[in-house]
């Protein structure tokens, strides 16, 4: 079990030797040039009454945020369809609720679930907390993986959140692993808190059994209207130090560069890849805030000689099945396939579903 003191002890290591460690663990146990493309929409936003001090969907923060209720399974669909066009191989859906309740909303939720798994993408849901009876039906539905951050430490959590506990996040993330979901957790890096802050939320997740599946690594976006608006971006190098650090001690985990991508240049986004980051979101909007471009991405990708990486391959790596070498990669979409895609998304033929 890792400790915090192990934790300290790689993150002050020479930026050098701790990236050379982190490729040591990345070669070993990750397809090295593979990256996992994940897209994000946001299927129900804003007026979320909890007081997350980050985020522009809580009702207590003023962030001029237009509010939309649960989207229909229909138009959810076009996006999806649109983001595997793309060239995205996960699509998750993030809801802005406290909780799960069951009911109508839920079922719809489920409904859409199995529509996306039929599009043959792997489904993520991120919809608060969750029961394990509730996690079941999600995966019944088609649900492969829950996102539910730790989002920072024990500690420094309560200047952050008040209105739900750290404890209630780890039963919801007990729950969904009972119910057989893959468990995708990690936290903000940027609100204030101190290396050893970010470090004992890694240890913490680290200390799951299993480690979690993914370790989403957001740097702070800090939005007007909400506390955290003003702060500084956080010191690249430290969140290239905190994504070698999570790499080290969850070696099977995908850690996911997730928000802040669009404050950072290529040469630190390069970083976070050698620092053994394997996963982004793709597309331009994360929930409610930008993203880089998805062409960006892809000609940064490409010089930097990444490939997408199928999810089944990675699978097959983490159980042992093939070397991390011989995965095999999935195909780029090209651009002028990717604009047929969207083109063709236009009018997608199912009607009622919001597109042109
Ligand atoms: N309501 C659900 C929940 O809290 O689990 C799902 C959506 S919530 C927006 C998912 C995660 O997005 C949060 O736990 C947080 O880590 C991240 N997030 C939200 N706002 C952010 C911001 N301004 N900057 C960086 N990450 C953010
Ligand atoms: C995660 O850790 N980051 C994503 C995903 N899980 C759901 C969300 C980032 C949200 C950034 C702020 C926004 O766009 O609203
Ligand atoms: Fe609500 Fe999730 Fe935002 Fe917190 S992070 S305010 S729970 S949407």
């Amino acid at each position: 079990m890792p400790t915090l003191t192990d934790a300290r002890a790689l993150y002050d290591l020479p930026l050098n030797t701790l990236i050379f460690k982190a490729q040591q663990v990345h070669q070993a146990h990750q397809d090295p040039a593979g990256v996992q493309l994940c897209t994000l929409k946001s299927i129900k936003t804003g007026a979320c009454p909890e007081d997350c001090a980050y985020c522009p969907q809580s009702i207590h923060n003023q962030t001029g945020l237009e509010t939309e209720a649960l989207m229909e399974t229909q138009a959810i669909l076009a996006d999806a369809r649109k983001a595997k066009a793309g060239g995205a191989t996960r699509f998750c859906m993030g809801a802005a609720w406290r909780r799960v309740n069951d009911g109508k909303q839920f079922d719809s939720v489920l409904n859409t679930v199995s529509g996306v798994k039929e599009l043959g993408l792997e489904v993520c849901c991120t919809l608060g907390m969750v029961s394990e009876a509730q996690a079941a039906r999600l995966k019944q539905a088609g649900c492969d993986v829950y996102n539910h951050n730790l989002d920072t430490s024990r500690e420094h959590y309560s200047k952050i959140i008040t209105t739900r506990t750290y404890d209630d996040r780890l039963q919801t993330l007990s729950n969904v692993r009972k119910a057989g979901l893959e468990v995708c957790s990690g936290g903000i890096i940027g609100m204030g808190e101190t290396v050893d802050d970010r470090l004992k939320m890694l240890v913490e997740l680290a200390q799951l059994d299993p480690q979690p599946d993914s370790v989403p690594i957001n740097a702070l976006v800090a939005v007007e209207g909400t506390p955290l608006a003003g702060r500084k971006f956080v010191d690249t190098i430290e969140f290239v130090r905190t994504v070698a650090v999570a790499r080290i001690l969850m070696p099977k985990a995908m850690v996911r560069l997730s928000a802040g991508r669009a404050s950072m240049n290529d040469e630190t986004q390069a970083l976070c890849y050698l620092a053994g980051a394997n996963s982004i979101f793709l597309g331009e909007k994360l929930l409610t805030t930008g993203n880089p471009d998805i062409e960006e991405d892809m000609n940064l990708m490409k010089r930097l000689g990444l490939h997408p990486m199928h999810p089944d391959e990675a699978r097959r790596i983490h159980r042992g099945e093939i070397a991390p070498v011989d995965a095999q990669p999935a195909e780029w979409p090209s651009v002028a396939e990717f604009a047929a895609a969207n083109a063709a998304e236009e009018s997608c033929g199912t009607g009622g579903c919001g597109c042109k």
